[in-house]
């Protein structure tokens, strides 16, 4: 076995996030649509996130910002001209256009792409499938740029498999690795791949949309050239979809051999958890932690983002450590349950509180906010150095970040032509930071 460890790619939040109110079935950025952001705060939060990792022990990686505005998407909808007069035109004519086009939901680095590592893959490389996002507008527009982004991080095809994103229809709806966990024994090891679906293709559903289908979870494990053996789909209870959990990782999450979940977040949990246990035979014993709606109500699940948290294995550490956001140690049933998970003898031994609530106010927890890619030493040795981090890197994205971004933003700015300047100019600064020039 080629020993592996975990590195996370957060998304570096960009200099436009605001809360455009964009996503429907996603309540947080429902409630908060209009109110002033602070992209300044946001971006200086997700990095300190990202140095307590460092400061952990573990290897870091950073994903920059798309460009935004998306001038394609604006050109596409026929407003053509310089960059001022195609804005001043959107702004009139199309806000809501404008707001998508504007979106930092690149962001969300877990809905980047699906990632299988080298463990479970036939050709022994590393598969990545950009996610196709095509439920919502603002987000359909992320993968070209993303695949692009991808490619000059994972370079190299012997280690690595880059994939463009499914075909851009509802049938192939993908919403990347926050409907994706991975299981094992350690990372290196051979793993069993959990795919979590909303609907199937073909299928509609009333009320708040299911952005998977199975058959975009069963394409990328097929284009992963997983050993179908050691993969289980499992469908989403469409309760928690209603309930606000449009992605997997807002009701699950898992690391290692422990599944941390919600009583309501499958449709079928004794047959997903029987499956597991199927595909994992030979490989570990499955540590499922299923946490009672009567103990944690699944609203407040969602609204403190519990399982939108990230689980890991720390340097010097027998047990797993939740790293959630500070909303779950402000809910009642969530802080009670935190502490009780961590005094009985578990796999989750410490519940660390991290504050994201830039990002939480649309929506995206801590476990949103970064890519999980199982490396090997040669794998990392070989992928774009630029973008892992040390404090050094991480003081000197902070200074760009205080710099070039604004610290109040409401969506009604976005009709400022000179906005888009100061976002060109702050993302290649930080894309300098990341040796990433030739994106720009
Ligand atoms: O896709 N919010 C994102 C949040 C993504 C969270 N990701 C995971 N759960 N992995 C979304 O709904 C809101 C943007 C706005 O409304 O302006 C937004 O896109």
């Amino acid at each position: 076995m080629n020993p592996a460890f975990e590195v996370n790619f957060d998304g570096l939040i960009g200099p436009s996030h605001n809360y455009g109110g964009l996503s429907d079935g996603n309540l947080a950025s429902a409630r908060n649509a209009g109110d002033v952001s602070n992209p300044r705060e946001a971006a200086v939060q997700g990095l300190e996130k990202m140095r307590t990792l460092v400061r952990a022990g573990l290897v870091q990686g950073v994903l920059p910002p798309l460009a935004r505005p998306n001038f394609d998407l604006l050109a596409a909808a026929g407003f053509l001209g310089a960059d001022a007069q195609i804005i001043e035109a959107a702004a009139r004519t199309a806000p809501r256009l404008l707001k998508a086009a504007y979106s930092a939901s690149s962001m969300w680095t877990a809905n980047a792409a699906t990632v299988s590592p080298s463990a479970d893959t036939s050709d022994g490389r590393l598969h990545l499938t950009a996610a196709n996002l095509s439920t919502m507008l603002h987000r359909s527009i992320e993968h070209p740029d993303t695949t692009a982004t991808l490619i000059s991080i994972f370079a190299g095809e012997d280690h690595f498999a880059v994939h463009g994103a499914l075909p851009a229809h509802g049938d192939f709806a993908d919403e990347g690795a926050a409907n994706h966990v991975r299981l094992c024994n350690e990372q290196g090891a051979p793993g069993v791949e959990l795919f979590v679906y909303g609907r199937d293709d073909g299928e509609s559903t009333a009320g708040f949309p299911a952005r998977q289908t199975r058959l975009a979870s069963e394409s990328v494990a097929r284009s992963h050239e997983l050993d179908l053996v050691r993969v289980v789909f499992a469908r989403q209870a469409r309760r928690a979809i209603e309930a606000g959990a449009f992605h997997n990782d807002v009701v699950c999450v898992g690391a290692l051999d422990t599944l941390f979940f919600h009583e309501f977040a499958f449709e079928d949990t004794a047959g997903t958890l029987d499956a597991l246990r199927r595909s994992a035979q030979g490989l570990f014993d499955l540590k499922p932690v299923m946490v009672p709606d009567a103990e944690v109500p699944l609203a407040d699940a969602i609204s403190s983002y519990l399982f939108n948290s990230q689980l890991l294995q720390l340097p010097g550490e027998d047990r797993l450590v939740l790293f959630a956001p500070g909303e779950t140690q402000d809910t009642a049933s969530t802080r009670a349950y935190c502490e009780r998970l961590v005094t009985r003898n578990g796999p989750i031994g410490r519940v660390e509180y991290v504050d994201v609530r830039q990002s939480m106010r649309n929506g995206g927890g801590p476990a949103c906010l970064r890519l999980r890619v199982v490396m090997t030493e040669d794998q990392l040795a070989s992928c774009h150095s630029g973008v892992l981090l040390d404090e050094e890197r991480i003081d000197e994205l902070q200074a760009c970040v205080r710099a070039t971004y604004r610290d109040r933003l409401s969506p009604a700015d976005l009709a400022d032509p000179a906005f888009a300047d100061e976002c060109r100019i702050a993302r290649e600064a930080l894309l300098g930071i990341l040796e990433l020039d030739a994106l720009t």
